[in-house]
């Protein structure tokens, strides 16, 4: 079956769906099912990472969609991303192999470096000292980046690219670079709609992938009286205005705006949802409208890494 998702064109030469399915959080137990059921309803793009430790169920999804004939590994979209316990150069391909089992694959569509930031290396996912502090490595991304490239050469990865870099980051990695970066991943919503970075990114060919596109509602640090950005009551009054949910606005918006997006869901009924997006468009007024109520709020701002060198959320984008 063709599906319905209109595709970006990459830097690198392929395609990717402009929607895809989010799985950080999807529990070990429900991800495979959420994963079939999306591929079932025509979604063709899965965003995964070695650090949600759940690939291996996520692979176990796309084989048995495969064996079934609903997809072909051809047709579908597959982002995984490299740790932070894994920037050191020798590290980078026996980790893209981890992840390549897990998910049962000869190669990804793209591989993200996760984050600028390298942790410490050969420990847990989120070494901790005695006082509780996030150990941290200090090699370079740019070297990581180097690893990257190879992957390229060597097969194993059709496209790759970065995850909440900054801008003077970017420049850093194409400045030093064989093979720009396809995409990059960052956090964006109507809260934090990152139009510089977007902009500055485009002019370089890098394409955007928004994550966080409903405002995280169940990430583990949130607080009672903590925006709700599905509650938002103006984005309520544009959804009632089209008779669309909330979160279909909040993906529409990305989608009008150029914007990959990949909203997390392991409820069956939301990612049918979450992708019938695909039978009206925003005006340019709404877009307009939603992009007034930028405040520069972050959802995800990863404060025990702030003191990292390369912590990415200290310049204004
Ligand atoms: P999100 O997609 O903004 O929100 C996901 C949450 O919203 C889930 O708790 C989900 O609940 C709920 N939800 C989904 N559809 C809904 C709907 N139609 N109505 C009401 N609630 C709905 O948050 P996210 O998971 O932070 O971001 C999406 C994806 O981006 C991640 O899963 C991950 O793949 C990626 N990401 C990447 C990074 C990075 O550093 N590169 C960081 C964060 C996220 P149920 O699942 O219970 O339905
Ligand atoms: C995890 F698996 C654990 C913690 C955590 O915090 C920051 C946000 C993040 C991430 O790095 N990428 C995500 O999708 N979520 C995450 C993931």
């Amino acid at each position: 079956m063709a599906s319905k998702v209109p595709n970006v064109t990459l830097n690198s030469g392929k395609l990717m769906p402009i929607l895809g399915l989010g799985t950080w959080g999807s529990p070990k137990g429900e991800v495979a099912a959420a994963v079939k059921h999306a591929f079932d309803v025509g979604y063709r793009h899965i965003d995964c990472a070695h650090v949600y430790e759940n690939e291996h169920e996520v692979g176990e999804a796309i084989a048995a969609k495969i064996a079934d004939g609903t997809i072909k590994r051809e047709d579908i979209f597959i982002t995984s991303k490299l740790w932070n316990t894994f920037h050191s150069p020798e590290l980078v391909k026996p980790a893209c192999e981890t992840t390549l089992k897990n998910l049962g694959l000869k190669y990804l569509d793209l591989y993200l470096i996760h984050w600028p930031m390298g942790y410490k290396e050969g420990g847990p996912l989120f070494p901790r000292d005695a006082n509780n502090t996030v150990e941290f490595s200090d090699t370079s991304f740019l070297d990581t980046w180097k690893a990257m490239e190879k992957l390229v050469d060597e097969g194993l990865v059709k496209s790759i690219g970065i995850s909440n870099f900054n801008k003077k980051q970017t420049e850093s990695i194409l400045a030093n670079s064989r093979i720009k970066p396809a995409v990059n991943q960052i956090e964006c919503h109507p809260y934090l709609n990152q139009s510089k970075l977007i902009e500055y990114s485009k002019s370089k060919g890098i394409a955007i992938t928004a994550y966080s596109p409903l405002g995280s509602p169940n990430r583990p640090w949130a607080k009672p009286g903590d925006p709700l950005l599905l509650e938002e009551p103006r984005i309520v009054e544009i959804a009632k205005a089209y008779k669309k949910t909330a979160a279909q606005i909040l993906i529409r918006y990305q989608i009008d705006r150029g914007v990959i997006v990949i909203p997390k869901s392991v409820t069956l009924s939301r990612i049918d949802s979450n992708f019938d997006v695909f039978d009206f468009k925003l005006t340019k007024e709404n877009i307009a409208t939603i992009d007034s109520f930028n405040n520069g709020h972050r959802f995800v701002p990863i404060l025990d890494a702030k003191n990292h060198k390369d912590y990415p959320f200290n310049d204004e984008y």
